[in-house]
This record gives C-alpha cells, sequence and structure tokens, in this order.
C-alpha cells in the first residue's frame, strides 16, 4: 500500500459543513489500495489507536445529497487499483482522541481478505 494521507480534525468526507457538531471529532484516511496479485482481494476493516471507532465508507449521491455511509468492505480486483478520495471511498475515524495537526502521522491497519493485516502511516495534510 502506498500513498496513505489523512484529512484530520474536521468532517472532512462531507462536501460542505452540514455536521456541524462532528467538527473536530472526526477525520478521513484515503489510501490509495494497490493489489498486484492475480486474485481479487478486499479490504475488510480498519483499525486505528487514534480514533474511537474506525469504519470503512463510501459517498454515494442519494437524490442530489451527497451521504457518506459505512460498507462491509472495499473490494480490490487482481491487478487493479482503489484509490480513495474525497466524495468515494475513506476509511473514517470516528471521535479522535487527539486533535491532528497538519504533519502529523496516524497508524492505522489495514485488515484484507486475503492479504491480511497490512500497517499503515497516514500523513495528516
Ligand atoms: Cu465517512
Amino acid at each position: 500500500m502506498d500513498g496513505a494521507t489523512a484529512a484530520g480534525g474536521r468532517s472532512c468526507c462531507l462536501p460542505s459543513g452540514g455536521m456541524g457538531k462532528m467538527e473536530g471529532a472526526n477525520g478521513a484516511i484515503y489510501a490509495t489500495l494497490t493489489n498486484t496479485g492475480t486474485q481479487a482481494d478486499a479490504l475488510l476493516s480498519a483499525s486505528s489507536d487514534a480514533a474511537q471507532t474506525v469504519e470503512l465508507h463510501e459517498v454515494k449521491n442519494d437524490g442530489g445529497v451527497m451521504k457518506m455511509r459505512p460498507v462491509a468492505k472495499i473490494d480490490v480486483p487482481a491487478g487493479g487499483k482503489i484509490e480513495m478520495k474525497p466524495g468515494g471511498y475513506h476509511v473514517m475515524l470516528l471521535g479522535l482522541k487527539h486533535d491532528l495537526k497538519k504533519g502529523d502521522k496516524v497508524p492505522v491497519t489495514l485488515k484484507f481478505e486475503r492479504g491480511g493485516e497490512v500497517n499503515a502511516e497516514a500523513t495528516v495534510r
């Protein structure tokens, strides 16, 4: 895995400030998942000491309103890659235990169906 980055400190995966109560408590990690194998894999879950709860989320356009929702897994096709980005898939950090500043490193463990656990570090941008 490469290119893990995090945007912390606010409800960053919402397109606008619609959920003020979340501000300062949540963050999202945008990672690029690359599958160099010949069999499909899937990201099943993620965990991090930096937050109370970590979920896999996607953002869907629901009747013109962008909403994020948890997903059970994120499929990564054989030889393919998934680029998480604002407005798409992200690893949601709910209830950050510390304020995150730009440049801070957030450890995250990603658990894959085939690949097992992968430790990564996300840099707050
Ligand atoms: Cu989210």
